[in-house]
Parts: C-alpha cells; sequence; structure tokens
C-alpha cells in the first residue's frame, strides 16, 4: 500500500464501497484499491490473486479496523477512517462539483444529505437479510453471492406498492428528492446522490435482478441517479475498469461482473 494517497479497503464488489469509488473519481482523485477477500464460504478459483473468497485475511484485518467493518479508507495522512457514511461526508467536505462541495455548508442542507443518506442506511440490512433470525441461505445478497439467484419470496411482498415495508421506505426515498432535481438538493449533486446512484445500482443487481421495481413509479429516483451518470468524470471512470471485470468470478447463476452492469446502463457504456 501506497503512502500519500487514498487507499480504499473493502471488498471487490460494489457493496458500501462503490459510494466512495464514485465520490473520488467524480473528485478526479487518486486511489488505490485494497481487495479484501470476501469472507464467504467458497472456494478460490486457482491463480487469482488477490484471491476473491476467504483465506483468513478478512478475521486477521477485522480487529484492527476502527469500528469491524469494512469500508475503511486510508487518507494521505495515514489515518484510517471507516462507516461509509462519514467517510461520504469527509470527502463531499473536500470535493467541489462546479463550485459547490458534496457535502453542503448550509446546516440545513446538510441535515437533508444526512437524513436522506441515513434512510438508505436504513434499508441496506434488510435488504442484506442478516438481522433477526435470517441465516445466510434465506438472505437476499446472500442468495446471489452464493450463486442461488435472487429471492423473489422475500422481496415480493416487500416491494408491494402501498403494504410493502421496502416499497414505503424507497418512497421516503422518493418523497425526499427536490421536484426541480435533478438532485436531491435540486441542481446541485451531494454525496447523497452519489449514495443513491451506487446504492440502486447495487440493490438492482446484487439483491433484485435488475432496478425495475425500484425505479418503477420512482421518477425522481431514476432522474437523479439518470445525471449522476452522465456526470463525465463518473462515466470515464466506468469505461476505465469496465474491461478488467471479466476476471471476475462466476459462481452458480451468479457472474460478479454483473454486479457493475446498471453503473454501466446508467453511464451510457454498452454491456
Ligand atoms: N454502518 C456501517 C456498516 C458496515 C458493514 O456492515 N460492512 C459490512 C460489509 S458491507 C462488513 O464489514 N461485514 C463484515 C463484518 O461485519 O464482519 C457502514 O455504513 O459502513
Amino acid at each position: 500500500m501506497s503512502q500519500g494517497s487514498y487507499t480504499l479497503n473493502y471488498w471487490n464488489v460494489p457493496g458500501r464501497g462503490e459510494s466512495i469509488r464514485v465520490i473520488l473519481a467524480l473528485g478526479g482523485i487518486n486511489f488505490e484499491n485494497n481487495f479484501v477477500p470476501l469472507p464467504l464460504p467458497l472456494e478460490n478459483p486457482e491463480n487469482q490473486n488477490p484471491p476473491p473468497f476467504d483465506d483468513g485475511t478478512w478475521s486477521e484485518l477485522k480487529p484492527q479496523t476502527p469500528w469491524g467493518t469494512l469500508p475503511t479508507l486510508l487518507l494521505p495522512s495515514g489515518e484510517i477512517i471507516g462507516q461509509q457514511r462519514a467517510i461520504l461526508r469527509y470527502l463531499g467536505k473536500l470535493i467541489k462539483f462546479e463550485g459547490n462541495y458534496l457535502y453542503p455548508e448550509e446546516p440545513e442542507a446538510s441535515a437533508r444529505v444526512d437524513g436522506f443518506m441515513d434512510m438508505m442506511e436504513d434499508i441496506w440490512p434488510i435488504l442484506i437479510g442478516l438481522n433477526g433470525t435470517d441465516s445466510m441461505e434465506t438472505a437476499p445478497l446472500y442468495s446471489t453471492m452464493l450463486g442461488q439467484g435472487t429471492l423473489d419470496d422475500f422481496l415480493n411482498p416487500r416491494m408491494e406498492k402501498g403494504s410493502g415495508e421496502l416499497a414505503t421506505l424507497f418512497d421516503f426515498l422518493e418523497n425526499a428528492i427536490s421536484d426541480e432535481g435533478p438532485f436531491l438538493l435540486g441542481s446541485n449533486p451531494s454525496c447523497a446522490d452519489v449514495l443513491l446512484f451506487a446504492a440502486i445500482s447495487w440493490w438492482g443487481a446484487a439483491v433484485f435482478p435488475n432496478m425495475d421495481k425500484i425505479l418503477e413509479g420512482r421518477p425522481k429516483i431514476e432522474k437523479s441517479i439518470r445525471a449522476v451518470g452522465t456526470i463525465g468524470e463518473i462515466s470515464d471512470y466506468y469505461s476505465s475498469l469496465k474491461a478488467s471485470r471479466d476476471s471476475m468470478p462466476i459462481v452458480g447463476s451468479t457472474n460478479y461482473a454483473s454486479y457493475y452492469k446498471n453503473y454501466h446502463l446508467l453511464c451510457g457504456l454498452n454491456e
């Protein structure tokens, strides 16, 4: 790992790390990825370095992280910070887009950004599905990661308009976005829009078969994530990495490269 630059520690999938990659790319900030093998009980393919799946690295690294979780970001100062939304706020205070910081300085605007990002973190554990008694085999995210397809029986009733727990949470996000758009606060993007872009694209590949169920009847969410995808720095970033995804593993029905399909779609890159 190099000194004096940024290094993102995360698995080699989008997950909670992708928003940080996107905001760094948007800011034109060089960074390295330290891909930690995913702690999943899957066999590692030969000759792949680092191995994609558990090789004991995470159990050694976990106690050394600030919060026992990834993502973490190594800063140029040598300090390591954790928690996806804290990292986004930190970078949003450093990075400007068209003259405006990605984490707004005005307290009421920053509270709207925080509330929006916190709502997304409330959705995350439901989609991962390891709350309560759920085991890995019945968790929506782990189902695709273990190559067993999407968990429609779990997702469909929860995404039912008007009654489903997840549908209601997505509606709160939709209603929070400015009517003028395209972004949460209007014409200027914030780190919350970066998180929305990264999260919806991820959930729409790793939990749902695509983004349709999330975007149906939620035009403001769709407008925001499409607007983020058309920012030149972001589409250039995905374009530069597209070919490298070919070496990602295929497990059962899941080709891990497909976890990036919605980013490419929103950036206007051909699959
Ligand atoms: N609130 C934390 C949650 C972090 C989290 O749960 N990360 C997962 C990966 S997305 C993790 O580190 N899992 C491994 C573990 O908990 O041992 C954040 O937003 O960063």
